[in-house]
């Protein structure tokens, strides 16, 4: 008897999870770079002109750093793409860039600060496609 409440209760939960992911209209969200100056967002559902699935890199501060963001799909430790402001004079956002991804596939975004001398403190943030 315990174990069927218990049961109950978890499929309540997991409808209750499922309405509010309807009701949302976009799941989407940034993540700053060490010690701030950038970030990177993720844009996991439509949301006007971005398609969903689609993430870009945005440094927000001139102090050397280029923001550089890679995209781990299926957080296997293989890189899968990536997009970088490097070039580029802040404040600015490198254009989004479309991940066609099956529903609720696993991602994990890094984001580095950047220079000459390669990437540096990456951070990261798991998401969902
Ligand atoms: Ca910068
Ligand atoms: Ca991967």
């Amino acid at each position: 008897m315990r174990l069927l409440k218990t049961k109950a209760a978890g499929v309540m939960l997991a409808a209750m999870g499922l309405t509010f992911t309807l009701s949302s209209p976009a799941s989407a969200w940034t993540y700053g770079a060490y010690e701030g100056g950038g970030y990177g967002a993720w844009q996991q559902d439509p949301s006007d002109d971005v398609k969903g699935d689609s993430f870009q890199a945005c440094d927000i501060k001139s102090d050397g750093y280029a923001i550089y963001v890679r995209i781990d799909i299926g957080r296997d430790g293989d890189f899968d793409s990536s997009a970088t402001t490097r070039g580029n004079y802040a404040p600015y956002c490198t254009p989004w860039k479309y991940l066609d991804l099956a529903e609720g596939t696993p991602i994990r975004m890094y984001i580095y600060k950047s220079d000459a001398d390669g990437h540096h403190n990456p951070v990261w943030k798991d998401g969902t496609a």
